[in-house]
């Protein structure tokens, strides 16, 4: 398997449906890295410890995590499946941005972004992350997110170890149109 491919497969696994691999994730999403392994292998996937760690060491995103053992692994953030990372609040800065696509503005502009199926609604500190992000939906349009007045006004904010931010959700006030700095 490619190294995306992999990276593709993990993240299916470790955020989403660990019953494709057969494997149960703890309540803070770690997976036990033996039994994932040799689960792979049952499925025709084989992958070697080195393997594995050399995917997540040079995974693009850092999506994926070791305890200090390398015993245990999990995906950063991205899930949805209810899983308790533990992370605490931090005061986000004055502006994070979210990458959608054009199709979806008019029901953003609404309703607020909303985070679906996933734990969280995703944002970045960076509107280049945030364009890759669009893109992925179709033709990529940007938010600016007034996450400093989000903040003031009492709402929480998380960064997961791979430094993406999280919120439970973006009322519409909050939101403008990023169109250039
Ligand atoms: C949209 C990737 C209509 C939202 C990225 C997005 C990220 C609404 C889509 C992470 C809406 C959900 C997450 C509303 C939100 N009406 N559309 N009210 N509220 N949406 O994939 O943020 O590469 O679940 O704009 O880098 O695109 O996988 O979320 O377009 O960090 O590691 O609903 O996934 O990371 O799509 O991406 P997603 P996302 P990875």
């Amino acid at each position: 398997m490619k190294d995306r491919d992999i990276s593709k497969f993990l993240s299916l696994v470790l955020r989403h449906k660990p019953e494709v691999l057969g494997i149960d994730l703890d309540e803070e999403g770690w997976a036990n890295v033996d039994l994932l392994l040799q689960k792979m292998q049952a499925q025709g996937k084989p992958l070697t410890q080195e393997r594995l760690e050399e995917v997540v060491a040079s995974n693009d995103k850092q999506r994926f995590a070791f305890n200090e053992k390398h015993t245990q692994i999990r995906a950063s953030q991205g899930h949805s499946v209810p899983v308790d990372l533990k992370l605490q609040p931090v005061p986000p800065p004055e502006f994070l941005y979210h990458g959608t696509a054009e199709h979806q503005v008019a029901s953003i502009q609404r309703e607020g972004l909303q985070r679906h199926s996933r734990q969280y609604v995703h944002l970045s500190a960076e509107v280049e992350t945030a364009s890759k992000v669009g893109a992925r939906h179709g033709k990529p349009f940007i938010f600016l997110v007034r996450s400093g007045q989000m903040h003031q006004n009492g709402v929480k904010f998380y960064q997961s170890e791979n430094k993406v931010w999280l919120t439970y959700a973006v009322a519409p006030s909050y939101l403008e149109a990023y169109t250039g700095s």
